[in-house]
């Protein structure tokens, strides 16, 4: 008992004796169990109580049975609703974000320089480094959980889903009431509501107009243009769960008084105990003209101690996690064979392991999969196929997309990033310049794709496995081929860039990579760092 009440603790939860009853009265182990309970809890919780682990209980027999771990009511005529198949085939260091343009020092013989990094976790941890954690977990991906079919009940279970998560988030904050009781008697008083955003629009007069549903009905929230949450309203998309409080007019109208995103509370405090540093990568795009090979082996060579490292930090790596896009693939888009230095995509997978191999073999590696990867398109993509895996060394970790893992205990949430494009196209403000920013929207939102059926197609899944329902110490993104740090109420946020150049295609979108830049996050300090091998 007291074992269990200690392991709360630690994470920074206490836990009523009722609560503690229902966990020794599960089948199995308790660890187990208190370990799936910790993942599930939301940070904004103190105390558990017996309702919490109730709540958890399903998922929780389910894991120990099993060995493991309109929307809301669609109109017709949405993808799926004719019950059609759901398409799935298609160092230098530098202080992170804080300092927006790094200097740069030039580099010799292939030493990362250091030029500085103070960016304290605003938290604090390794309070207890007595009993710091090792080792890669995996601890929640799709990998060979994927059940949807593109049925049209999948898409309606997959949007419940997402707007029961993110309501239960939205609860803690604010006490809504069903859209349906929205009747003649709410004229003139305040209401506060949940609902998932069907459309958003702008009126002719400039105020905007945001459709709502829940799954008893549907509402229309007026945010008139000299209203207070008039510009946070600018920033709502479509499909995101929000609350908000307003006056009724008692016949289907609500004149929003604020908004609420579901977002993180205020600190985050993650005392887990953890050691070691995390070199974040992301898109090599191993087999594209432009991969950097040159800085790839300056890279090697730095972290086999084969230059001077006067910052000390090879030596402490003890993890390495890649976030999608580990070649350049084939047929991703048009004209892209004149962009390939290897069209086969098999041998660009064993060129990628040939690099890979390299890393020295105490260093933990986990690579999961991105839009150029051998997997289905549809996300959330599982790890790679294992005679993909098979080409690696054996201790390598393979994940889904998105993944959520523990490196040595502190959590990362490891997603590719591809909705960072819709969040650019739909958010004002937002640009591929500052990935970091689109990251932040993600955490504000509790939700790692809030658009739906733009960019990114998500298939319908039981589960919504992009709601972010705790709050990870590290949230990890690649795609947008630009490094971007800060840290969001306690989360450490890195876009972790590329090993690519710029591409003609890029150049054309005006996109400016920053390739060869490794951020490094001290997993004692969630300080991040970045080493640049350019
Ligand atoms: O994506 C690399 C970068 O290129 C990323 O910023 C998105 C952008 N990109 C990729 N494909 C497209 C399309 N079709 N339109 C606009 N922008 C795009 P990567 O996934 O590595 O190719
Ligand atoms: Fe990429
Ligand atoms: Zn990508």
């Amino acid at each position: 008992m007291l074992e269990i009440v200690q392991k709360f603790a630690e994470e920074g939860y206490q836990i009523e004796p009722e609560a503690l009853e229902l966990i020794n009265s599960f089948p199995g182990g308790v660890n187990q169990v208190v370990e799936q309970v910790l993942r599930r809890l939301d940070s904004s919780t103190v105390v558990v109580r017996a309702e919490d682990i109730a709540a958890f209980e399903p998922a929780l027999r389910k894991m120990l049975f099993e060995g493991r771990g309109r929307k809301l009511s669609p109109p017709a005529g949405m993808p799926g609703s004719a019950g059609q198949s759901f398409p799935s085939g298609a160092p230098r260091v530098a202080v992170p974000g804080l300092s927006p343009s790094s200097t740069r020092v030039a580099h010799s013989e292939g030493s990362p320089a250091l030029l500085a990094a103070e960016a304290a976790h605003a938290g604090g941890r390794g309070l207890d480094a007595a009993r710091p954690l090792s080792g890669v977990e995996l601890l929640c991906d799709i990998t060979g959980r994927s059940t949807c079919v593109g049925q049209y009940s999948d898409f309606v279970g997959y949007f419940r889903d997402r707007y029961s998560k993110l309501r239960d988030l939205l609860s803690r904050r604010i006490n809504a009431r069903p859209i349906e009781s929205l009747g003649q008697n709410t004229a003139g008083r305040e209401v506060s509501l949940i609902g998932m955003v069907m459309e958003v629009r702008t009126t002719n007069k400039g105020h905007r107009v945001v459709e709502l549903e829940d799954p008893t009905g549907m509402v229309t929230v007026l945010f008139q243009k000299d209203s207070p949450p008039f510009e946070q309203s600018l920033q709502v998309v479509t499909d995101e769960v929000l609350g908000v409080v307003g006056v009724s007019d008692g016949s289907g109208r609500v004149f929003a008084r604020s908004l609420i995103w579901p977002d993180l509370q205020a600190q985050n405090v993650n005392l887990t105990p953890c050691q070691g540093g995390a070199l974040l990568l992301s898109d090599l795009h191993v087999g594209s003209k432009y991969f950097l090979e040159d800085a790839w082996s300056r890279f090697l060579s730095w972290i086999n101690g084969e230059v001077d490292d006067p910052s000390g930090l090879a030596a402490g790596v003890q993890y390495l996690v890649i976030a999608g896009d580990v070649v350049d693939g084939i047929g991703v888009y048009p004209g892209q064979e004149g962009d390939l230095a290897i069209k086969d995509i098999y041998e660009q997978y064993a060129t990628a392991a040939q690099f890979l191999k390299e890393i020295p073999g105490r260093i933990k590696v986990v690579i999961s999969p991105g839009n150029h990867d051998i997997v289905r398109q549809a996300e959330p993509q599982p790890s790679l196929p294992p005679e993909i895996r098979e080409l690696f060394p054996p201790s390598f970790v393979f994940v889904g997309n998105p993944a959520w893992i523990s490196l040595g205990g502190a959590t990362s949430l490891v997603y590719h990033g591809r909705s960072i494009d819709d969040l650019v196209l739909k958010i004002p403000g937002l640009s591929y310049h500052e990935p970091e920013k689109a990251m932040v929207e993600m955490l504000r939102r509790r939700h790692l794709c809030p658009v739906y059926g733009s960019r990114v197609s998500i298939a319908p899944e039981v589960e919504d496995h992009y709601v972010i329902q705790k709050p990870p110490s590290i949230l990890h993104c690649g795609h947008v081929h630009m490094v971007g740090i800060t840290r969001y109420k306690g989360v450490t946020v890195v876009n972790s860039g590329t090993w690519q150049s710029q591409t003609d295609f890029q150049k054309k979108m005006n996109i400016q990579p920053t390739p060869a830049v490794v951020p490094y996050v001290d997993l004692a300090t969630m300080k991040v760092r970045k080493l640049l091998f350019t």
